[in-house]
């Protein structure tokens, strides 16, 4: 049954998120299959182009919103969590996007990152980890691996990297995901699930910047590799992957590990079954944290829990505070209280 008064979906195609203008990405980098992913996604929602903004920082990255024909900001180094928060808290009506890179949200921006997830501001954060500044052209970043070396690390990185995803679940994010740029098929799945989640969902994008990290994600997506590399989440199916099928994550002494199906008595029974909304994170905690040769790379949803939203609570909050003050206008507000008369 349709309710009388749900407006219309809104028709629109691919080119509708097109702003038309060049893109000044390098040719072949990871940023323009997430973006032709972003364009195809949005017209699937049935909203007027006007009800989405995407908010950035500094980098290659964040130049997303000029090649969106949306709303937008391209705001401060580290900072498009904070302008995001703002605007989804004064128009929580509108579909608030932010595209941050690894450093732009991991390094200046850290802070504002984890306050945005602490808080469960409902805005969809999309991270396009490439490993590397791209933008001021290579220099190591909080996600580059030790010993790489760069025109700021030419001896190599000596810096232990950060796991984006272990951080933001530290700081209590209810929606935790990852995707390649090149995997288009998961991609629409997680952003569709993203957007129906109420609350900070977190997209890590591993992205490749074919001019100063080439190949960074190489030994996870080239051709067969993949299956054996990938964990590909869904929920309430075993964890099973490999090229055979035959390969899963049981528990062994507390903690996943892989196992083969049909060797030492495993059987499919004996395969984890993924639970993204379990509400204890310890296991997504591990999923996060799982790296070939031993283990392979989790990817999909993680994590999909519910907890109360900063948006809806300052909303509520604005509405009890304006039914409790006995001032009903601007002018009743400048002549209550402690006034007086300059002579
Ligand atoms: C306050 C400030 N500090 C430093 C910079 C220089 N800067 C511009 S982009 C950037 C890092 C970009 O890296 P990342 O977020 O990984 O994005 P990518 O370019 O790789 O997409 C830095 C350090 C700046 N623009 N402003
Ligand atoms: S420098 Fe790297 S991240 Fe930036 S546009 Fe070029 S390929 Fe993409």
């Amino acid at each position: 049954m349709t309710a009388i008064n749900a407006p219309e979906p809104v028709k629109l195609k691919k080119k509708d998120f097109d702003a038309g203008i060049d893109v000044r990405w390098c040719p072949g980098c990871g940023d323009y299959s997430i973006l032709a992913n972003i364009q195809k996604f949005l017209p699937t929602l049935g909203r007027a182009k006007e009800e989405f903004a995407f908010i950035s920082g500094i980098g290659c990255s964040s130049r997303f919103p000029y090649y969106m024909n949306t709303y937008g900001f391209h705001s401060i180094h580290g900072r498009a969590p904070a302008f995001a928060t703002g605007l989804k808290s004064y128009r929580p009506d509108l579909s608030v996007w932010v595209v941050t890179g690894d450093g732009d949200g991991f390094s200046i921006g850290g802070n504002h990152l984890l306050h945005a997830m602490r808080r469960n501001v409902d805005l969809n954060i999309l991270l396009f980890n490439n490993r590397i500044y791209g933008l001021t052209k290579g220099q190591y970043s909080p996600t580059s691996e030790v010993g790489k070396v760069t025109s700021s690390t030419p001896m190599g990185s000596i810096d232990s990297p950060l796991r984006p995803l272990s951080v933001v679940l530290g700081a209590e994010a209810t929606f935790v995901a990852r995707v390649t740029d090149t995997d288009a098929k998961l991609m629409q799945n997680i952003l569709q699930q993203a957007y129906e989640h109420k609350g900070t969902s977190f997209i890590e994008i591993y992205q490749n910047c074919n001019v100063f990290n080439d190949g960074a994600f190489v030994n996870l997506t080239k051709g067969d590799v993949k299956r054996d590399a990938q964990l590909i989440l869904e929920e309430g199916k075993p964890m099973i992957f490999g090229k055979e099928r035959n390969k899963g994550l049981i528990f062994q002494d507390g903690k996943p590990a892989v196992a083969t199906i049909g060797e030492n008595g495993v059987s499919e029974d004996d395969i984890i079954v993924h639970n993204p909304s379990d509400p204890d994170p310890t296991l997504a905690f591990r999923l996060a944290r799982m790296d070939p040769p031993d283990f392979p790379v989790a990817m999909g949803i993680l994590r999909k829990v519910e907890r109360p939203t900063y948006d809806d609570a300052i909303t509520q909050q604005v509405i009890d505070a304006k039914k409790a003050s006995p001032d009903k206008t601007i002018h009743d507000l400048l002549h209550s209280g402690d006034t007086w008369e300059v002579k």
